[in-house]
């Protein structure tokens, strides 16, 4: 048998079929030309400059809600999805971010529950780029918990009235429309809502250390007046944003997954060039046993996400297999991301090298998308059958 290839050594790509490693592909060439030559600069300055720019060019990627079926959207398969998301994140989280924010939320929010013109109207566009939505669940006081939001929707005529604060809202300050979650006589339901309707307003985040060549913002909703149309008909319930969140954390398994292969590339190739005491410090027991720590954790990220698109497509991931793949893959990464910057040395703290942007994006990587306790304690109910939420 051949010797294990270092970059993908248990050959888990040799698992995809010709259209998989076709969009693996695209979407890896796409990333090393547009995308990594910025990324860099992006962080620095703390935002994605040029936002509109970049919806268009992952819509002309076809990357934009690239798994949902019908209405100028890709209809492709979910391992094909992941493939892309798994290339974004080898990049930034954040640019995944903007991937996962578009289709697997805002999207799939319209896609899912959504009426017919809400969907002739949106997804077309969404799909193409040229109209960026957001996701509104979380709250200043309700994260973890969001069966606790305070935004209320409540009726006035036929028409709905809309209060409430939303934070930490990826694309908020940028989107064309907001899927808005909020509290109604008949529970929790979801809202398309335009950002230029009168009381809607967005205010950008500042200061963040991670995720930082991504846009997050807070939604101020003050007497935010809808027509009786902006609710998603089909949308009842906590049961319905958590559904769209199955389809994020989806991206996200596989997103982690390229974020540590790309923290074990960096630090192999680090460790065969930089020498001290007289040899590469790939040369030293120690650095071997870092490297055989990360190859283990990036070829298991790597077996997850392949294992868990394969259920998906057939229609078998429930959502503890995707808490499952978000809890064993971000706790992966973020292993592998925190050896790799050591062994970058004093390198490993800056711009130049990728490894410590990567690990402070990976401290909201386990944090949003349900956090790893509360990924931890789906798991543990999974098994137990013993809920511990509360
Ligand atoms: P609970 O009573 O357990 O559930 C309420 C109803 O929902 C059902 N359900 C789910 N359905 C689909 N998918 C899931 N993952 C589901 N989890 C639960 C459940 O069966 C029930 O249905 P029914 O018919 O019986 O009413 O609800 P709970 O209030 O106890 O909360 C459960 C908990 C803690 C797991 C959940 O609330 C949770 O996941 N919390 C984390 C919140 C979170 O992940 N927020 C993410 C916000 S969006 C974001 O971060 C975007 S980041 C940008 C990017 O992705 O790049
Ligand atoms: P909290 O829920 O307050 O949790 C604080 C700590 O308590 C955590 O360690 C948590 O694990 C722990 N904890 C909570 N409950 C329990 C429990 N039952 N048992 C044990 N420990 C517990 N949200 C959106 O809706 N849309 C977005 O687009 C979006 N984008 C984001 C982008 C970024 C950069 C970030 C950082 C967040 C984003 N979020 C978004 C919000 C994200 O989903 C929340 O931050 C996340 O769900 C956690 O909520 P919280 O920050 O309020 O923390």
């Amino acid at each position: 048998p051949a010797a294990p290839d270092p970059h993908d050594f248990l050959d888990v790509d040799g698992g995809l079929d010709e259209t998989e490693r076709d969009v693996r592909d695209a979407v890896r060439d796409f990333s090393r030309k547009e995308l990594t030559p910025h990324v860099a600069d992006w962080f620095e300055a703390g935002t994605i400059p040029d936002p509109r720019g970049l919806a268009k060019a992952f819509g002309d990627l076809g990357v934009l809600g690239m798994h949902l079926e019908g209405y100028g959207c890709g209809g492709s398969s979910a391992v094909a999805y992941g493939l892309a998301c798994r290339e974004l994140e080898a990049v930034d989280s954040g640019l995944r971010s903007f991937v996962s924010v578009q289709g697997s939320l805002a999207m799939a929010a319209i896609h899912k529950f959504g009426s017919e013109e809400h969907k002739n109207t949106w997804l077309p566009r969404m799909a193409a780029g040229e109209a960026i939505g957001c996701f509104g669940l979380t709250e200043p006081d309700s994260g973890s918990d969001p069966g606790s939001m305070r935004t209320r929707a409540r009726k006035d005529g036929s028409d709905w009235v809309l209060n409430g604060t939303k934070m930490w809202i990826t694309n908020g300050s940028v989107a064309d429309v907001a899927v808005v979650w909020a509290g109604t006589d008949d529970g929790v339901r979801g809202f398309v809502v335009p950002t230029d309707t009168p009381g809607f307003s967005a205010n950008v985040i500042h200061k963040k250390l991670s995720l930082r060549a991504s846009i997050t913002s807070e939604l101020v909703l003050e007497d935010v007046r809808l027509p009786a149309d902006a609710l998603l008909p089909e949308s009842r319930g906590l049961g319905s944003p958590l559904s769209c969140l199955n389809e994020a954390r989806y991206g996200i398994v596989w997103g982690a997954a390229g974020a540590a292969r790309a923290c074990y590339e960096a630090a192999l190739e680090y460790s065969l060039t930089r020498e001290q005491f007289g040899k590469p410090l790939g040369g030293f027991q120690l650095t071997q046993r870092k490297l055989a720590d990360m190859v283990v954790d990036v070829n298991h990220a790597a077996m997850t996400s392949l294992r868990l698109g394969r259920l998906k497509d057939e229609g078998r991931a429930h959502h503890n297999h995707v808490s499952f793949g978000k809890f064993a893959n971000v706790a992966a990464a973020q292993r592998v991301a925190s050896s790799a910057r050591g062994l970058h040395g004093a390198n490993g703290i800056t711009l130049e090298y990728p490894v410590m942007r990567h690990m402070v994006n990976l401290e909201t990587v386990a944090t949003y998308e349900g956090t790893e306790d509360i990924h931890a304690l789906s798991l543990g109910q999974a098994v137990t059958g013993i809920s511990a939420f509360r």
